[in-house]
């Protein structure tokens, strides 16, 4: 049995919930193909913890995929998040009152790394079923930029695909729901032989 790891993280900025793990843990255990099954977990948000428990996860579960997800609060579509930089530059604390500002998340690490999982596979694949979906070029500063970071620093040249996955605060009414979006995110990750082609960009 193949695992695909996929995080959410708890809530932060004094929430009570955040939907990246609400959506995230509902897919535990299910499986993504024949052999190949989702494990979720939840990550703390705080700059101190959130790598080193998913490096200790990446140890433990030996992934084939590892997809990390987390609250864009003024997004209104589900991000595929294309780059994450090397950059900490909080604009809150994190859950541990910790507030880095303008530190590396790797010292001497590249500026950054992009995504190995076919963002514009899964954009397609979430807006032919209905839901709101974008290429996003930031994943922001924040813990999840960090994290973000440090696993595509970790997994570098492994030939394990992974990347990020923003959700927002609510999804628009009349759309499917969170954790179906998500399972067909993680679904068409795995199943994407080749990334599509189409644009994703934007004009400033
Ligand atoms: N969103 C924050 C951190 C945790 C989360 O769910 C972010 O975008 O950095």
């Amino acid at each position: 049995m193949q695992t695909v790891l996929l995080t959410g993280f708890e809530p932060f900025d004094n929430d009570l919930v955040n939907p990246s793990w609400e959506a995230a843990r509902e897919l535990d255990g299910v499986q993504v193909s024949e052999g190949v099954q989702i494990v979720a977990r939840c990550l703390p948000c705080a700059f101190a913890t959130a790598g080193e428990y998913l490096a200790q996860l990446i140890s433990e579960l030996k992934p084939a995929m590892v997809i990390a997800t987390g609250l864009a609060p003024g997004r209104s579509e589900i991000s595929i998040e294309r780059v994450a930089i090397n950059i900490n530059d909080a604009r809150i604390p994190d859950n541990l009152g910790q507030q880095p500002i303008d530190t590396a998340v790797v010292v001497d690490g590249p500026a950054a790394y992009f995504s190995t999982l076919p963002i514009k596979a899964i954009v397609k694949a979430l807006r032919d079923a209905g839901f709101a979906a974008a290429v996003s070029q930031t994943a922001g500063t924040f813990v999840c930029n960090q994290v973000f970071y440090l696993l595509q620093h970790r997994l570098a040249g492994a030939g394990v695909r992974s990347g990020f996955i923003h959700v927002p605060s609510s999804p628009p009414a009349g759309q499917p729901s969170l954790v179906d979006g998500l399972r067909l995110g993680v679904s068409t990750a795995w199943l994407t032989q080749a990334d599509v082609v189409e644009t994703g960009g934007q004009v400033s």
